[in-house]
Order: structure tokens, then C-alpha cells, then sequence
């Protein structure tokens, strides 16, 4: 039986991939993959078990598992061009942090995070989530005039708390990371140091981020934001932390892992070797460098004033406009973008200051600075709207007959 035959399925499936395709997916975390990618996910390796290892597992029939998950291993050492050891079945982002604080601290450590506002995830020790509710998490932030991460605040924290382990990596952070100044700091006050890359793994795969690699001691990453693999997770340790970190994955918080998308990680990795790649990492930064300077001279406020790599965020305090109600307005136009929170934000994270966007999906379709205009420009009018349902429906007319226009991956090539 195919999907079709199944009604209400298949008119939900063609909802999402006709809004996919008509309209502009600025959330910075999401992606398009490629139709191999989506082979390897919808693939026959769903339906097997393989608790362990390649050449150790608690079950049979896994020799063509085995050469997948060694394929995605490989694959994913070639790309980061390092020898560091790699585990490649962490679910997720949240299961791979939740992993290595389970591997390297006991329940209480003292551990140094970004806070989620200032631009950190929540399992940089949010008080909500595990890590913050396990550990003794002290937070660092960005500075309040600059919007940057402050590195000598940063060490003054580490050397009167002394945490065990110190997190760097953001998901709402438009600049650089200094990878060697935490690795510093990091050294000085004794602490592992673990880089969450989530957000810029594939810019550092394509050469235009620094890499934390030979720096921080754990380094975890999702698969599906700029690195345009499935939904899944990776972590890299150094050799030391090797057995407890595959200890903590498995058996400690995951089961059988999910072999279908280990799979489409090592295709995801293989294109990602390809010098195509690089061109696409350097145009999603140039993508998000035009629509910075598009929206700035449309009198919007950027934190930190642009981006240094694949994500804005935008103030809109001074418009009199929440994130909530510009994320809706923009929605109603075909635009999607998600509400964040700015640094110092005083408003709630359901309705903060601000909203987040990025440019890795549409750079995937093919887009460039010119596409970046245009967007930036959809973008303006539909805050000036200040949510006119008729002049919603006018620019969301123009966003999808401007979407239509550059193929999907996945979808429509
Ligand atoms: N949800 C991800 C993001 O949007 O950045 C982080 O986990």
C-alpha cells in the first residue's frame, strides 16, 4: 500500500510539501535535503534493531547496518578532517548534550553554559530542561552594549566557579564563536571543553567558520541545520572520552538506534564532501550578509549590528511590534521565521522582542544576494503592514509566484 491510499495521510504530506515549496523558509535551523537523503530516511533500515556497535550488537542480521553506520563514521571524520572518535546515533541535538553530560559529570557538577536568552540552547543549562535541573549550571551571556560574547566575562566566570566542563555553541548568536579563546579559558580553570555546533557544523564542513576541532575535547552537532542532513545528531570526542561517551549513548539514554537515518547521515556527509558544498556554505553567509544590510537600510535594528554567518536576529522593539505578531503576519505572507528572544529581553519568550531568521533553506534553492533583496524587501512591507490582512494576501501572492520559481531539493530536483 502506498502513502496516497491513505486519505488523511497523504492530504496532510501534500499540505506540508506544497508550503515548502511555495513559501520562504527563513527559520535558520531548518534546511531542505536532498531526494537521496529522503530515500535513505524513507528506506527498509527502519525496520531493523541494532542495540551496540558495528561488530558488537545484542541482535542479528545487522552486516549491512554495520557498513552503514561505518560509512557515516568514516564519512563524518573525512568531512571534519579529523581522527576524533565519533558516535553517530544520537536521536538528536538534546539526547547527544544529554549524552555527554551523562559520560563526563556526576549528577550536581558544576558546568558553564551559554543562557538560553543571551542565545544559548536550552541544554546549556536552562532551569526547565535536564541539564539546568541536574547540574549546577552557571550562565554566560553576551555583552550588553556590543551584543557579543564578552571572552574576559567569560573567564572571570569560569575562574570563580570552576565548572567541571564549559558548553560553547549557540542557536541564537549571529557571530563568529571564538573557539580558541574558549579552549583558553577552558584550559586555565581545568574544565573538558564541549562545543555544541549545531547551527554551523556545515560552515565549518565548507570552510568559512573556525573549527573547534583540536580544541574543544566533545564536540556535538545535529545533522539536519546547515549541515542539510536528517534530523539526527553526532558526537566527536577526543579518545579519551571515546568508551564513556558510546556508554552513555547506548546503553545509558537510547535504545536501538535509528538505522534508516544513520544512513541518510552518510549520504548527507558524502554530499557534503563535495566542492559544492563550500560554495554553498560561502553563499549562505554572503545570503545572510545581503539580507542583514537589506533589512538595516529598511531601518531595522540587527543584534550585534549584521551576522557573521548563517543567521539574523532582529529587534523590533522600536517598531512597536512583538516576535509573536511578526512571526504570525509574516506566516500569513508565506514568509516563515521563527519569535526569539534578544539579548536583555524583557519580554516573555512566547511574545519576545525579536525574530530569528536564516538563510541555509533558501540558499539551497538556489537563491543569491539579488533573491536576498527581494526577501529582505517582502520582509519590511509585511511588518509596515503591521498585520492588514488585504496587504498580507497581496505580498503572499508575490512570495509564492517568486518561491515557485527556484526548485526544492528533495521535491522538485
Ligand atoms: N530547535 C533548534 C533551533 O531552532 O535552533 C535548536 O534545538
Amino acid at each position: 500500500m502506498k502513502i496516497a491510499a491513505d486519505g488523511e495521510a497523504y492530504r496532510i504530506l501534500k499540505a506540508e510539501q506544497k508550503r515548502q515549496v511555495e513559501g520562504l523558509e527563513l527559520i535558520p535551523s531548518e534546511n531542505y535535503v536532498s531526494k537521496a537523503v529522503l530515500e535513505a530516511v524513507g528506506s527498509v533500515l527502519t525496520n531493523k534493531y541494532s542495540e551496540g556497535y558495528p561488530g558488537h550488537r545484542y541482535y542479528g542480521g545487522n552486516f549491512y547496518i554495520d557498513q552503514a553506520e561505518n560509512l557515516a563514521i568514516g564519512r563524518a571524520k573525512k568531512l571534519f578532517k579529523t581522527d576524533y572518535h565519533v558516535n553517530v546515533q544520537p536521536y538528536s541535538g538534546s539526547p547527544a548534550n544529554i549524552a555527554v553530560m551523562l559520560a563526563v559529570l556526576e549528577l550536581g557538577d558544576k558546568v558553564m553554559g551559554m543562557s538560553l536568552t543571551q542565545g544559548g540552547h536550552l541544554t546549556h543549562g536552562h532551569k526547565v530542561n535536564f541539564s539546568g535541573r541536574y547540574y549546577d549550571f552557571c550562565q554566560y551571556g553576551v555583552d550588553r552594549r556590543t551584543e557579543i560574547i564578552d571572552y574576559s566575562e567569560v573567564e572571570k566566570t569560569a575562574l570563580k566557579e570552576k565548572p567541571k566542563m564549559i558548553i560553547c555553541g549557540a542557536t541564537a548568536y549571529p557571530r563568529i564563536i571564538n573557539f580558541k579563546a574558549f579552549s583558553k579559558i577552558a584550559e586555565k580553570v581545568k574544565a573538558i571543553l564541549m562545543a555544541d555546533i549545531s547551527h554551523i557544523a556545515g560552515l565549518i564542513a565548507a570552510g568559512v567558520h573556525p573549527t573547534p576541532f583540536g580544541l574543544a575535547d566533545i564536540i556535538t552537532t545535529t545533522t539536519h541545520k546547515t549541515l542539510r542532513g536528517p534530523r539526527g545528531a553526532v558526537i566527536f570526542c577526543k579518545d579519551r572520552y571515546a568508551e564513556a561517551i558510546d556508554r552513555a549513548v547506548f546503553p545509558g539514554i537510547q535504545g536501538g538506534p535509528h538505522d534508516h537515518v544513520n544512513l541518510a547521515k552518510a549520504v548527507a556527509f558524502g554530499e557534503a564532501l563535495k566542492p559544492e558544498f563550500k560554495e554553498y556554505g560561502k553563499q549562505t553567509v554572503k545570503n545572510s550578509q545581503a539580507l542583514a544590510a537589506k533589512l538595516i537600510a529598511g531601518g531595522l535594528r540587527l543584534v550585534s549590528g549584521g551576522t557573521d554567518n548563517h543567521l539574523i536576529l532582529v529587534d523590533l522593539g522600536s517598531l512597536g511590534v512583538t516576535g509573536k505578531q511578526a512571526e504570525a503576519w509574516l506566516d500569513e505572507a508565506g514568509i516563515t521565521v521563527n519569535k526569539n528572544t534578544i539579548p536583555y529581553d524583557e519580554r516573555k519568550p512566547m511574545d519576545p522582542s525579536g525574530i530569528r531568521l536564516g538563510t541555509p533553506a533558501v540558499t539551497s534553492r538556489g537563491m543569491k544576494e539579488k533573491e536576498m533583496k527581494i526577501i529582505g524587501e517582502f520582509i519590511l512591507r509585511v511588518l509596515a503592514s503591521k498585520g492588514q490582512v488585504t496587504e498580507l494576501k497581496i505580498i503572499k501572492k508575490e512570495v509564492t509566484s517568486f518561491a515557485k520559481k527556484f526548485p526544492v531539493p528533495g521535491i522538485t530536483k
